[in-house]
């Protein structure tokens, strides 16, 4: 897969694979979003875009969040995706200032820090005036834009703990999971990457019993994240990766959730079928090593069934 080593980018280093076994590394920048920059996040032009790929979940949480919270018009959006040259490459055209002088992710993790080691991840939130990293990771930036909205509350102070404990229980339960399940290189792993997602997905559609949202009536971060896995699932993690226990389909409740979301005009625009399978089937190196993209199944994604409420 490659990463930077001490600044420089090495193409064969990957410390996502311990015998057999996928291990999702930490990052090696800080990640949180201090106040100052909290407070000029909405109101400062052509200064922080959010680098995205539509193909990855935790991308498509931060997008989310962005969109939501009607920073469309004041953070920009630059998508990276294509083939995986040195990682994750920069598409072209997008809104980030002297863009010619970054072909590749990995070029902002080091003017971040020139001497970066780690994987070179998306999201990120950049800081063109500065020309550094704000932050790499997904929950953090989720939180910021969520922050500076007063359209949404995705993490309201009365449930703060819940929706946070919520979160991790469905990205390691689902959303790594099914990563874990896709990527083993073990029979015995991927049984049990495929067991935790299922029993995952059992708790979850029984939690949705008589409820709209996760935590209600309202849009949570939990109910974000789980979004960005779920309308993925049967297009690429039911077939690429193996989940093939059952689909979203099979289960009612988890279809309707997803459905509900997908509707919201805003939200729709964010989801790309193609991307999304381009994205997992043809950058999987040895997992898929002929690049044949599996098509999209069948699924009316329009349906209103169950949704009258
Ligand atoms: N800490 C990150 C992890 C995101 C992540 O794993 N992104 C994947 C794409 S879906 C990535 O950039 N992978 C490239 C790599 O690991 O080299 C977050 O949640 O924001």
């Amino acid at each position: 897969m490659g990463m930077l080593i001490d600044g420089k980018w090495d193409a064969s280093a990957d410390r996502t694979m311990v015998s057999g076994t996928y291990r999702r590394e930490q990052s090696a920048l800080p990640t949180s979003v201090d106040d100052q920059i909290l407070a000029e996040l909405s109101n400062t032009q052509n200064r922080f875009f959010l680098i995205a790929s539509a193909s990855c979940p935790w991308s498509h949480g931060a997008v989310i969040a962005l969109v939501l919270a009607g920073l469309k018009h004041t953070v920009g959006i630059q998508w990276a995706g294509g083939p995986r040259r040195e990682g994750y490459g920069l598409l072209p055209g997008g809104p980030i200032p002297n863009r010619s002088d970054y072909q590749h992710l990995h070029q902002f993790y080091t003017a971040t820090d020139a001497n970066y080691t780690g994987r070179s991840t998306v999201p990120v939130l950049w800081d063109a005036h500065h020309c550094r990293i704000v932050s790499n990771s997904s929950a953090d930036i989720i939180s910021a834009f969520d922050a500076t909205s007063s359209t949404i509350d995705l993490r309201p102070a009365g449930l703060l703990d819940k929706v946070d404990a919520l979160t991790q229980h469905i990205f390691d339960g689902l959303s790594n999971a099914v990563y874990r399940a896709g990527k083993s290189q073990k029979q015995a792993e991927y049984e049990d990457a495929v067991d935790t997602v299922f029993r995952t997905l059992d708790e979850l559609e029984d939690r949705l019993n008589g409820q709209t949202f996760l935590f209600g009536d309202s849009l949570t971060q939990a109910d974000v994240r789980l979004f960005a896995t779920l309308v993925r699932f049967d297009t690429v993690y039911a077939t690429h990766f193996r989940c093939t226990r059952k689909r979203l389909v099979d289960y009612p409740r988890l279809w309707r959730f997803t459905r509900r979301i997908f509707q919201i005009p805003d939200i729709r625009q964010t989801v790309d079928f193609d991307e999304i399978r381009y994205g997992y089937y043809i950058n999987d190196g040895d997992h898929n090593p002929h690049g044949i993209i599996g098509q999209q199944p069948q699924i009316d994604w329009d349906s209103r069934e169950g949704l009258s409420d």
